[in-house]
């Protein structure tokens, strides 16, 4: 079908989609979380290995208060409306990020979900919260340093410290797509982005379709049939 293992998507866009339409920024929200739904069973469908959204990022907590605690409900609305659905499509539930700071609510919605669904073999959807890329570089260097001075590492280069990611146990990332006509990585992924296509359409997330993740895909595809067989990496 495709070679693709690993999309990561920053969905960008909700506020302004709202906005458009002269509603609060909380539907923007709302109708984005319909489209997790909706991008994640089409993904599995069609065979994508790991799909990683990035939800909340650390920057996030600098919106308007009334707004977080919006976005600390979309959690519970998400899980409690679509986690049979995602057992269904023996969809497997992860996340990254510095949860330290998640809400007690919010983190344990996560982690019933990631439970239920850990024996799943399908697509592994993975949900970046409260994440940084900065941050986990500069984590995974703490660690890294702190194994290699206690002896328990001995070889410190570009493969080994992939082990300190908080992605170590997922596959490589192949593609990385933004929403909403913005062209920045915005701190997401930063390791992991070396080799990856980027993709950007000016779609706002909620109105983002199967078939934009078609033609993203499209995209991915021809960039790597153009290289063919003399691939850089
Ligand atoms: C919907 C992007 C924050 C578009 C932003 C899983 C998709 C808004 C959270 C979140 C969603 C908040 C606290 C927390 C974990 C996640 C979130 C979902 C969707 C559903 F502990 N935004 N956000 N969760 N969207």
């Amino acid at each position: 079908m495709n070679n693709l293992n690993h999309i990561a998507i920053i969905m960008d866009g909700n506020g302004r989609w709202a906005k458009k339409r002269g509603l609060p920024r909380s539907m923007g929200h709302k109708k984005g979380v319909e489209k997790v739904r909706e991008i994640a069973i089409y993904a599995n469908k069609l065979g994508i290995k790991c799909l990683t959204l990035y939800a909340f990022s650390t920057e996030n907590w600098k919106r308007p208060e009334k707004e977080v605690n919006y976005l600390m409900s979309l959690p519970k609305i998400f899980f409690n409306k679509y986690l049979k659905e995602l057992m269904k499509n023996n969809i497997k539930v992860t996340m990254i990020g510095d949860l330290n700071k998640i809400p007690l609510e919010a983190k344990n919605i996560f982690k019933d979900a990631i439970r239920q669904t850990s024996k799943n073999t399908g697509m592994i959807l993975n949900f970046a919260l409260n994440y940084g890329g900065q941050s986990e570089i500069v984590r995974a260097c703490k660690q890294f340093a702190k194994d290699y001075k206690d002896g328990k590492i001995k070889t410190l280069n570009e493969k080994t410290f992939n082990n300190y990611l908080y992605t170590k146990d997922l596959p490589e990332l192949d593609l990385m797509i933004r929403t909403s006509n913005e062209e920045r990585i915005s701190n997401f992924l930063l390791y992991q982005v070396a080799y990856s296509e980027l993709v950007f359409v000016d779609t706002y997330w909620p109105d983002f379709t199967c078939t934009d993740l078609d033609k993203a895909i499209e995209t991915y595809m021809n960039r790597n049939r153009r290289f063919g067989a003399v691939d850089e990496k």
